[in-house]
């Protein structure tokens, strides 16, 4: 589809359709075909996740920045949601100083790697001070640093088949983001939080931050990164853990 064609002709006809119930199968065929649809998008709430996501995808560049601020804006304290896991192998890597810790990167990619802390510090840095919104209702400003992850995909060379990257935690709250999240300019692997290694709780020794998207999304401890065609078959083929929390797998803000 030319991406002219009726950016407005599919919103006004495919997507109140799929807001309304009739002709969902139509819309359905349509979004999917555009890559509107996603991995959440079975059960009750499905069409309202679609609906959202697709006019997400088509009423914003995905480029679009979340805004920035300056380092007086900081917040004072930075809450904790999800405390690092109290078990092993996390324990073991974190008492010798994640010396022994990897990411490792696999999947859809031309060079899978595992790349050590040392290595990825020593990638390009970036800093960024963005606003976090947990979906509990609380929030804060924060500084990060750390390498962006279009940065190491270029390095492993993501494979043009490769739709979605899935973020492997050491628990369970594993998550993912679709392409055009994975390559935006302020999506970042962070190490570094308000000018210090990243504290254990908030997700040492690497965690991925995602500005415009809540909390969630930016997941803690990670140690995997795959790339894949479809969510279909990773975990309960919902794309995240949230959904069987209630949350949507698309949180954008
Ligand atoms: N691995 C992992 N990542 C996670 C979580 C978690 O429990 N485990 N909690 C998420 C939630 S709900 C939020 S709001 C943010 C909180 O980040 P913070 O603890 O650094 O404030 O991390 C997200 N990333
Ligand atoms: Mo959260």
């Amino acid at each position: 589809m030319s991406a002219h064609v009726s950016r407005r002709k599919l919103i006004t006809t495919g997507l109140t359709a799929a807001a309304g119930v009739t002709g969902l199968g139509v819309a359905a065929k349509i979004a999917d075909h555009c890559g509107l649809i996603p991995p959440d998008w079975g059960g009750i709430w499905g069409p309202g996740e679609t609906l959202t996501y697709a006019t997400q995808r088509l009423l914003m560049a995905s480029g679009s920045l979340a805004r920035e601020f300056n380092r007086s804006e900081v917040s004072k304290v930075v809450p904790v949601s999800g405390p690092q896991p109290k078990t092993d192998p996390y324990q073991r890597l974190r008492a010798g100083g994640f010396a022994d810790w990897r990411l490792t990167i696999d999947g859809l990619v031309a060079r899978p790697s595992a790349f050590s802390l040392a290595e990825i510090k020593r990638m390009p840095a970036k800093t960024q001070i963005t606003h976090q919104a947990c979906e509990e209702g609380w929030s804060f400003i924060a500084e990060w640093t750390g390498v962006p992850l279009s940065y190491v995909m270029n390095l492993v060379g993501v494979s043009p088949k490769a739709k979605f990257v899935v973020f492997w935690p050491f628990d369970e709250s594993w998550d993912s983001l679709d392409l055009p999240d994975a390559y935006h300019a302020q999506t970042f692997l962070a190490y570094n939080l308000n000018g210090e290694d990243l504290p254990a709780d908030h997700g040492a020794p690497l965690r991925v931050r995602v500005a415009r998207q809540l909390g969630y999304k930016s997941v803690k401890y990670l140690h995997k990164l795959t790339f894949v065609d479809s969510l279909k078959n990773v975990g309960d083929g919902r794309g995240s853990a949230s959904p069987a929390a209630g949350y949507s797998w698309f949180a954008g803000i």
